[in-house]
């Protein structure tokens, strides 16, 4: 177990992409050594477009306009449309690195969440990738290591596609009371897509990896910031096998570069941090990605880049003033809200499969509604509970006081994809309302109903209080994600 205590400046996953981004639009293509942790070769080298000379402004306008017009000696690079102009259905967060969530509420109507609605979570600037040159290698315990080129990966094996709702760990952030830093996302960031891509257990399978259960596989993404952590994340090896993707087409396309383009890792139902983007090495191991070999200063060749960062540092349900953050090997028992509930054993909860949440898409926030001839108002939203199925959405129309059952309608994607549900409002009247769901899913977990206060500790999720924590992490209270709406005499 590792004996280094939590970097407290970068507890949260937003310190780091707030405070120290890096300005590197291009990714030199390397990859190193396969024995050792990835050696990346002209990473950081800057290649930006050359500043034209400059002269000294004169001191007097010139009298005679120049004879000719001054010659450009280099052709810029073609700059690339700015991220609001690429996603209109965004609001963005932070330009570099991307951040970006839904705008409105209305993308919570729909089943496929169209890719410029798809909000987008980087830690570092999206790197730019070219995909012929673009190899995955698979390191570790395995019969012999391999470095797979795009073709081999979209070519040699099964190609499946799947429903998924991704969702960021944070999203429900800006709710938490007191605030907590970050990214302040509302309930813009989740999205349901269709992913193809080939099983990774395929792949696994045909390279003789250990795939028996206790095993992992951390997988590294590649935009190798400068002397910044490795985006690095453990998928247990249950998880792996049973349905996760090496990712390249999103909703029938290819996967957009702030998406991950060429190559995602898509881990079905489970929170977006999961989803290594830009997938650049997976390693097999009979742990977690813990311990010196994997952090700074031991971290080999280069002793700067650590690769535990976002797995046990980051990620993490910690309460107020928690100083314990143990680091596991493993832990048993993957699902996040099981994890929440054995608090004793676990200390601080990893984001892995979601917990149940919904949205109404329909009314928005502050619109004004009128009722049809009959009287009704049809409210419409979604409903998801990771890799498990929801069972039930109820909706109330006065604040969460009564309640009433929604019904389902739409596709029946895979478990891990939301299904949307409608409630007719029956006679409302004119006036203010808050209208607000919640989900069960098939286990019998039911939205919370509030956040607890920090001094309340992990164990409120016992008494219908999501727990704060200070990452402000997981956020499925369903009262603050009421919609305040007003109906038209
Ligand atoms: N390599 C890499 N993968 C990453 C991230 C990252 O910063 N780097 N962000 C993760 C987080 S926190 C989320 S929520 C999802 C977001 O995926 P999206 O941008 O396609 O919505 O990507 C995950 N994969
Ligand atoms: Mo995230």
């Amino acid at each position: 177990m590792s004996q280094h205590q939590p970097r407290t400046e970068r507890d949260s996953e937003e310190a780091s992409s707030r405070d120290r981004f890096v300005r590197r639009r291009r990714l030199l293509m390397a990859t190193g050594s396969l024995a050792g942790v990835g050696v990346l070769a002209g990473c950081g080298q800057d290649t930006g477009t050359p500043t034209p000379a400059e002269t000294e402004p004169p001191t007097e306008p010139p009298t005679e306009p120049p004879t000719e017009p001054p010659t450009e000696t280099e052709t810029p690079e073609p700059e690339q449309e700015p991220l609001e102009a690429r996603y209109p259905g965004l609001e963005i967060l932070s330009p570099e690195p991307e951040n970006a969530q839904a705008a409105a509420r209305a993308t919570y109507t729909d089943y496929i969440t169209p890719r410029e609605e798809h909000y987008i979570r980087n830690h570092y600037p999206t790197p730019d990738i070219e995909e012929s040159e673009w190899t995955v290698s698979l390191t570790g315990m395995v019969d012999g290591e391999v470095e797979l080129s795009m073709e081999q990966i979209k070519h040699s094996f099964r190609t499946q596609s799947v429903t998924h709702t991704m969702q960021c760990a944070g999203n429900g952030r800006s709710f938490f009371d007191p605030q907590v830093g970050g990214n302040q996302w509302h309930y813009g960031a989740v999205g349901n897509t269709v992913w193809t891509g080939t099983p990774v257990s395929d792949i696994l399978e045909s390279y003789g990896a250990e795939t028996s259960d206790g095993h992992f596989l951390t997988v590294m993404g590649g935009e190798h910031p400068e002397g910044e952590d490795i985006f690095t994340r453990s998928i247990p090896m249950q998880k792996v096998m049973d349905d996760t993707l090496l990712a390249y087409n999103m909703n029938g396309s290819p996967v957009s570069p702030d998406h991950g383009f060429p190559v995602r890792l898509l881990v079905p139902g489970w929170f977006g941090c999961n989803n290594v983007k830009w997938v650049d090495r997976m390693h097999v191991m009979d742990s977690m990605v813990i311990g010196d070999e994997w952090e700074e200063p031991g971290a080999p060749e280069d002793g700067q880049r650590t690769y535990t960062h976002w797995q046990q540092y980051s990620y993490r349900v910690v309460p107020e003033e928690d100083t314990r953050a143990e680091h596991y090997e493993d832990i048993p028992v993957y699902d996040t809200r099981e994890q929440m509930d054995q608090t004793d054993e676990i200390n601080n909860a990893y984001m892995y499969d979601q917990v149940e949440k919904s949205l109404i898409g329909y009314p928005g926030e502050g619109q004004t509604v009128s009722p049809s001839p009959a009287g009704t108002i049809e409210i419409i939203g979604v409903a998801w509970a990771g890799d498990d199925a929801v069972e039930t959405v109820e909706v109330s129309t006065d604040g969460g006081e009564t309640w009433g059952e929604a019904e389902f309608f739409g596709p029946v994607g895979a478990p891990t994809g939301w299904r949307q549900f409608r409630y007719v409002w029956q006679e409302p009247s004119a006036g203010e309302h808050t209208l607000v769901s919640r989900a069960t899913d098939e286990r019998g977990y039911t939205q919370p109903a509030s956040i607890s206060a920090p001094e309340d500790q992990l164990r409120s999720i016992q008494d219908d209080q999501f727990p704060w924590n200070q990452g402000g992490y997981g956020n499925n209270a369903h009262l603050v994600h009421a919609v305040t709406c007003t109906v038209e005499e």
